[in-house]
């Protein structure tokens, strides 16, 4: 049985990869960590949980041999749109963290996920289709710790044999746990805005199309392909997944077949714009569907009923 480390276990990825991968491997067997202890107390309780900062190597060494871990999943990282606000603690968190887990996963032969995104494309990119093996020089500071990123796990693995695999995710969308810092939290907000106010004040413009995933599936795809057979897979940091492509206007369309007072208007956040123009419309993902099956569930559509269904359970409304 697996015995996985989640390091940013309570962020939103995190503490829903910690949730299924407790379902699916026993809570015993999977650790959560994090800089934080002030939030998701019931996930902190359920099971072994540690205080620490993603850069101290020697206290993520220490957890590893407590609990011979073999899988981390590293998920620590400043997210784009916080990352422009602090360039350099962006750089210190999301690659001398990535640094410290890669050296104890070289250590103590553990294998090791972590994200990479579509911010780790540029203008440069293909905007459509955007190929798995392709031009990658983005312009914002999380799309530079991105490719940095693909680029070290590909040295650790070709280097000492390290079994790093990655996946370059959309923008997640999710009821949980809310998202901190992005580009995509419009996706996320807009749901909760449209129940509580019929109304959302969207910071891209209405025509922005970008890659997006429901979070189930984005949880899937991770598990998954630390499960797939290294034999079969040809690339490893980091695959494309993709979806679903929309913009906010198709977005607000959708939410009033549930909510038709629903209404959508612009506030536009140049930073944010900017770093979304710099990003694909929508990738290719034919290497994840032939090397790892990967294969998502949720459309707009299936994920607009469900996020609403949660969202109106949860708030009683
Ligand atoms: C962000 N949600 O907006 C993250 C993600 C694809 C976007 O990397 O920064």
């Amino acid at each position: 049985m697996k015995r996985i480390l989640i390091i940013g276990a309570l962020g939103q990825l995190g503490s829903e990869i910690a949730l299924e991968c407790r379902r699916r491997y026993g809570t015993d067997n999977v650790v959560l960590a994090d800089i934080r202890s002030d939030v998701n107390r019931p996930l902190i309780e359920d099971g072994p949980f540690y205080l620490l900062d993603a850069r101290d190597g020697k206290r993520i060494d220490e957890v590893v041999r407590t609990h011979r871990i073999d899988t981390i999943y590293h998920l620590a990282a400043l997210l784009s749109a916080r990352a422009e606000q602090d360039p350099m603690e962006a750089w210190n968190l999301n690659i001398n963290g990535l640094i410290a887990v890669l050296e104890v996963a070289r250590q103590r032969s553990c294998a090791v996920f972590v994200p990479s995104s579509i911010g780790a494309f540029g203008p440069t990119t293909p905007k459509k289709f955007t190929p798995q093996d392709t031009i990658q020089r983005p312009t914002s500071i999380y799309g530079v710790t991105k490719v940095t990123g693909e680029l070290l796990c590909d040295y650790y693995h070709h280097r000492w044999d390290v079994d790093t695999r990655g996946i370059r995710f959309p923008g997640i969308i999710s009821s949980l746990t809310p998202p901190g810092g992005g580009t995509t939290d419009y996706a996320v907000e807009i749901y909760y805005e449209a129940i509580r106010n019929q109304h959302y004040t969207c910071f891209l413009r209405g025509d922005t199309y970008l890659d997006m995933i429901y979070m189930p599936d984005a949880v899937e795809a991770a598990i998954k392909i630390m499960e797939a057979d290294p034999a079969r897979l040809r690339h490893r940091n980091a695959f494309n997944i993709a979806a679903m492509s929309f913009c906010p206007e198709e977005q607000a369309a959708y939410i009033r077949t549930h909510i038709p007072t629903f209404t959508i208007s612009y506030a536009i956040d140049p930073v944010r714009q900017a770093i979304a123009d710099s990003w694909p419309d929508y990738m290719e993902d034919y290497a994840a569907r032939v090397e790892w099956d990967f294969k998502p569930r949720y459309t707009l559509a299936s994920m607009t009923e469900d996020m609403i269904e949660k969202i109106r359970e949860r708030e009683g409304l």
